[in-house]
This record gives C-alpha cells, structure tokens and sequence, in this order.
C-alpha cells in the first residue's frame, strides 16, 4: 500500500490535487483541515478549541492532531493507498505518523512538495475566500498563516529529505500539468 504525504503551504493546491489523486488512484484520503471544519461545524469540543488556533492563523496543537489521526488509521486497512492532506505539519507530527505506521509495517512511501511563489499564495486564497465562507481565508489570517508555515512547517520537508521521501512537485500553472508531475511520483 502506498502511503503519500500531500505537502505544501496554504494554498499550494493540496486539497485541489487530493481530489484529482482520488478520482485516478482510487486512495483513501484524510485531510486533517476538512476534519476540523467538520468539527467545527458540529461545534464539537474539539471544534470549539481548533477555531481559535485556526482563526489567528495558527496550528491546531500537536496533540490534538495526532489523537484524530491515530483514531483514523485503521478505516484504511483495506485502501490501495492513502493520501495525508495537510498532515503532518510539524516536525513532531511527521514523528508521530512514522511510530503509526511503523506499528503496521509500514512507512511513508513519497512526500510530495508543492511548490508554489507566496504572491499566487495569497491571491489564490484571497480568491477562493470570496466563495468558500472560510473564516481564515482573509489577508489578515493568511498572512499569519504563511508566517506559521515558514517557521513550524517548512522544517518538515528536511525530515522527510533526510528520510529519502522528499519529491518537489513545480505547484505553478496548470491543475492538469501540476496532476501530470504528481502521477509521475506516483507511478514510479
Ligand atoms: P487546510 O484545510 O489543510 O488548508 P489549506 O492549506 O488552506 O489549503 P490547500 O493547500 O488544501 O489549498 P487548496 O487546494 O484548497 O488547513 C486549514 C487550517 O487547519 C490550517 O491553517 C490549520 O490551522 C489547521 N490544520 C490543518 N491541518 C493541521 C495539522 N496537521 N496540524 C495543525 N493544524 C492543522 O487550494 C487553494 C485555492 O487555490 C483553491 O481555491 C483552488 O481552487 C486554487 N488552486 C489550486 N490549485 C491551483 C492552480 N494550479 N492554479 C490556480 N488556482 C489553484
């Protein structure tokens, strides 16, 4: 089974590729921000604590993530592959998903880098907050977010570097053109 972390920093077209992953691999998917908008949506405990971090453009703790993780693995004992979305985000959540899947045999099999310019960063998130009613999708927040990523999870793509995992996906221009670099990592 193929184990892929989807990574790159907000707007980099995670969620977007994801879907286009899903439609050709058949994977399972999890994408620990679709998770917590669904938390908070049903105004959950944990929903309740992850709209603040989420609304100052901060990270969900460490904690929290892990133990929402660790209660999905499981449901993808039967999936050709699974796609991380979004996770991990820190150095100590890449820690965590290797124990996890240690524990099963197994490892990370790519963690695929998007790369993207902060500039279209911030216009495709400007853009997509015109319609998607997300409370972190404004300049103010995504400026803050970009600001987490550079410091707490760009460290994460030297782990996965030292680990031999990295793959630089180019995450300008086209979804099709973008997809074709993803499959390439993905086929090998
Ligand atoms: P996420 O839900 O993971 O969202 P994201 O980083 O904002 O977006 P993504 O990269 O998926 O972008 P998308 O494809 O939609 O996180 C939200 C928040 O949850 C975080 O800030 C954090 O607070 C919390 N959180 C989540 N996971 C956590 C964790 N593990 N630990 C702690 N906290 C956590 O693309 C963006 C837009 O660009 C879309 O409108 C899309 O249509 C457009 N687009 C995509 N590709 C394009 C392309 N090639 N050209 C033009 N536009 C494109």
């Amino acid at each position: 089974m193929k184990y892929v972390v989807l990574f790159g920093p907000p707007g980099s077209g995670k969620g977007t590729q994801s879907e286009n992953i899903i439609k050709k691999y058949g994977y399972g998917h999890i994408s620990t921000g679709d998770v917590l908008r669904a938390e908070m949506a049903n105004n959950t405990e944990l929903g309740k604590t992850a709209k603040d971090y989420i609304e100052a453009g901060k990270l969900v703790p460490d904690s929290l993530i892990i133990d929402m993780l660790a209660k999905t693995m499981d449901s993808f004992a039967d999936a050709k592959g699974v796609i991380f979305d979004g996770f991990p985000r820190t150095v100590a959540q890449a820690v965590a998903l290797k124990d996890m899947l240690a524990q099963r045999g197994a490892d990370v099999s790519v963690m695929l880098n998007l790369i993207v310019e902060e500039q279209e960063l911030i216009n495709r998130l400007i853009e997509r907050g015109k319609t998607s009613g997300r409370s972190d999708d404004n300049l103010e927040t995504i400026k803050k977010r970009l600001d987490t990523y550079n410091e707490q999870t760009s460290p994460v793509i030297d782990f996965y570097k030292e680990d031999g995992k990295l793959a630089n996906i180019q995450g300008m221009g086209s979804i099709e053109d973008i997809f074709a670099s993803i499959c390439v990592e993905l086929d090998k």
